[in-house]
């Protein structure tokens, strides 16, 4: 059994100077019970905890470590960075070189800006669409995630959920008045909220594979549903690519799926581990940021020269490492093989929805196509399965309503080590 006696009294000490001793909601295992482990170093595909507890683990850091923990790469570029002064506050050859390989990467994008987290991107990205439409309204779908700007907060996935409130106190009327929610996947609900808001839908904005619900994929047709519908209606599309960006493709989730949206939000991977967010597309919209344009976003540490370090190594390496992606491929595919050979042997028959080097477990036995059939899953079932794995040494997202990610580290021998945890903990789990 897996103690963590140093980790309870860091928990209970930092709840005295942050709240909820986290500093994200969905760290502090409110939807799993427990306390949170607190790491203090990770390498490849594990993680260690202050009580000297080793994890395989599954989130790299929610996204970014598709490489594992620390890699040589970007390691290195940050160490090469650091004698030349963390920040200058005035632009850099750096920030050039990693726009031009977005752009390289990503063909929808023509211009890219880059902020400092995903929450930034999509905020800035938004408030974009709108002036560029002069509309005010916007479409998001009911368990994605786009980070904690007020325009998002309203049926909100991934954290938002755990709490149990995904409409936050704190967010107006006003701005909840100007944000339309549908279901994942449901083209008619949102040719309906289109048709009753006829000129007046700045933006469609998505996760174009939804992660913040647990994974959930596109049907067929949805994207280019979409892709139809706003291209007839004047409205910006809006791919949240934060979490599928350089993660599912090189040119993320739209090249896989062959949709082009107008506008792209990313971060996570482009940042390498650092604190990295981007948001691009066509060049005659991005021309309406300032200073080139009326659309007003700034930031003091955008386009840092240690997070540009990061993030270049990183998506250089990417970029000339295509194999990486069936790679990743093939051994989320054997770990996918393998929970359902396990799941069978035991007669259980969850829903594992899977893409790329993203995977969720939904401790139901319906299809999980939206927030609602997400919502399904037994969560505490769920609780009792993620902590039998944390002690087995597996370290999992804490809450259904996330996707894992598979990183390059996660060898043959550790998915066999995965699958004999999973196999216990799902028997465990069941009782
Ligand atoms: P950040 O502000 O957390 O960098 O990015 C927000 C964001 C935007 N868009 C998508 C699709 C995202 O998945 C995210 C953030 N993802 C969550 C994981 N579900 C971050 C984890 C956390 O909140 O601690």
């Amino acid at each position: 059994m897996k103690i963590a006696p140093i980790s309870e009294e860091l928990f209970q000490r930092a709840q005295h100077s942050i709240p909820g001793g986290v500093n994200s909601p969905v760290r502090a295992f409110r939807a799993v019970g427990g306390n949170p482990r607190f790491m203090v170093s990770a390498k490849g595909a594990y993680m260690f905890d202050e009580d000297g507890n080793r994890y395989i683990e599954l989130i790299n850091s929610w996204g970014p470590m598709i490489l594992g923990h620390a890699a040589d790469i970007v390691q290195e570029a940050v160490q090469k960075a650091i004698p030349d002064s963390l920040s200058f506050g005035a632009p850099t050859r750096k920030e050039i070189e990693i726009a031009e390989l977005i752009v390289d990467l990503v063909p929808s994008i023509e211009k890219v800006r880059m902020v400092n987290s995903g929450t930034e991107a999509t905020m800035s990205a938004i408030r974009v669409a709108r002036g560029y439409t002069g509309r005010n309204k916007m479409i998001k779908f009911e368990g994605c995630y786009h980070g904690h700007g007020d325009s998002f907060l309203i049926a909100a996935g991934s954290g938002a959920i755990t709490l149990g409130v995904p409409d936050s106190p704190g967010v107006t009327q006003g701005v909840a008045a100007d944000t339309l929610t549908a279901p994942f996947n449901d083209l008619e609900a949102v040719k309906t909220l289109v048709e009753a808001n006829k000129n007046q839908i700045a933006a469609i904005i998505l996760e174009p594979v939804a992660g913040n619900m647990g994974l959930v994929l596109p049907a067929p047709g949805f994207l280019q549903g979409l892709r139809d519908l706003c291209t007839k209606e004047g409205i910006v599309l809006i791919f949240d690519e934060v979490m599928t960006g350089f993660r599912l493709a090189p040119g993320g989730a739209q090249q896989l799926y062959g949709v082009t949206p107008d506008m792209t939000t990313l971060g996570k991977i482009i940042g390498g581990g650092m604190p990295v967010g981007a948001y691009g597309g066509k060049k005659e919209i991005m021309d309406f940021v300032a200073p080139a344009g009326p659309v007003y976003q700034a930031g003091t540490l955008s386009g840092n020269p240690i997070a540009m370090s990061a993030g270049m190594a990183m998506l250089q390496y990417l970029q000339s490492h295509r194999e990486v992606y069936t790679n990743l491929e093939q051994t989320t595919s054997s770990m996918v093989t393998g929970m359902r050979e396990n799941m069978q042997q035991l007669g259980l028959n969850y829903t594992i929805n899977h893409v790329g080097s993203m995977f969720s477990i939904f401790f139901t036995e319906q299809p999980v196509t939206d927030f609602e059939s997400a919502k399904t899953s037994d969560t505490a079932q769920f609780g009792r399965y993620f902590n039998s794995m944390l002690q087995r040494g597996i370290y999992l997202a804490p809450s259904q309503y996330e996707s894992l990610f598979v990183s390059t580290a996660i060898t043959d021998d550790l998915v066999q080590e995965y699958l004999q945890a999973n196999r216990e903990a799902l028997e465990e789990a069941a009782r």
